[in-house]
């Protein structure tokens, strides 16, 4: 059971509630301090509900900085999204703990999970279990890079909700489609609502999501949460779009 008040508890409650979340996803290597408040103003004012902060190659301390300054201003949670064990910082409010369980890399299915051990004991941060899964997008992306796996084809339908399933039958508290940062196309709907509906737990979607529109058609098939980092990163007037 998570504890009342938990990250991880208060989205089992808001989702039960119907509320559909929104996370802004900022990326370390790419967000200059300077611009955090400007940035931030503009996430208190839409939709958002979650920050996660992330990224695959990020230098070591920009995460704590970024979440420092983050912190400042605003009262959403912050949540870990790392690429890498450098990437922790207890001065976020949780951390999801992504295993890659589309792929082979024991690295990045258990290897560094085990790393992070050592810097998590005795940590406050809310660690939570996710199963993360790569979905083919039309090009490479950096996790497949980074990671040295192989995205899951769309064509796999069976074998994407199996593996998502897996994941939950493990005790992950959160299942992850990823198509990738930056993704030419996102995750299906169809491959959405087919785990979705098999799926006891949360589900994250993310990648590839540009307009209000496939946000809307992300959570209409079964998405709970939504992560979008380029679009914002590329043109903040998409904020406009997803006004409070
Ligand atoms: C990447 O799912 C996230 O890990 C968000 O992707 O940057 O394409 O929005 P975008």
């Amino acid at each position: 059971m998570a504890e009342k008040n938990s990250i991880y508890s208060c989205l089992i409650s808001s989702i039960s509630d119907g509320k559909k979340l929104l996370a802004v996803l900022v990326d370390p290597d790419k967000m200059v301090i300077e611009n955090v408040s400007g940035f931030i103003k503009k996430v208190n004012q839409s939709i958002a509900t979650h920050i996660f902060v992330g990224g695959s190659t990020v230098n070591i301390n920009a995460t704590e900085i970024l979440v420092l300054e983050i912190k400042k201003h605003t009262k959403l949670p912050i949540i870990l999204f790392p690429g890498d064990v450098s990437q922790i910082t207890n001065h976020a409010d949780a951390l999801l703990f992504l295993s890659l369980i589309s792929g082979d890399n024991t690295e990045y299915l258990i290897g560094k999970h085990i790393k992070a051990v050592s810097k998590l004991r005795g940590s406050k941060l809310e660690v939570i279990p996710t199963g993360y899964l790569l979905i083919e997008n039309g090009r490479p992306t950096s996790v497949e890079k980074v990671t040295q796996t192989k995205p899951m084809s769309t064509s796999s339908v069976q074998n994407i909700i199996d593996t998502a399933k897996a994941g939950e039958l493990l005790g992950m508290k959160l299942v992850y489609l990823e198509a990738g940062s930056g993704a030419l196309q996102p995750v299906p709907l169809e491959i959405i609502s087919f785990v979705k509906r098999e799926l006891n737990i949360p589900l994250i979607v993310g990648g590839g999501i540009r307009t209000k529109q496939q946000l809307e058609n992300a959570y209409n098939s079964g998405a709970d949460l939504v992560v979008i980092g380029t679009a914002f990163e590329d043109d903040e007037a998409f904020f406009d779009d997803l006004r409070n």
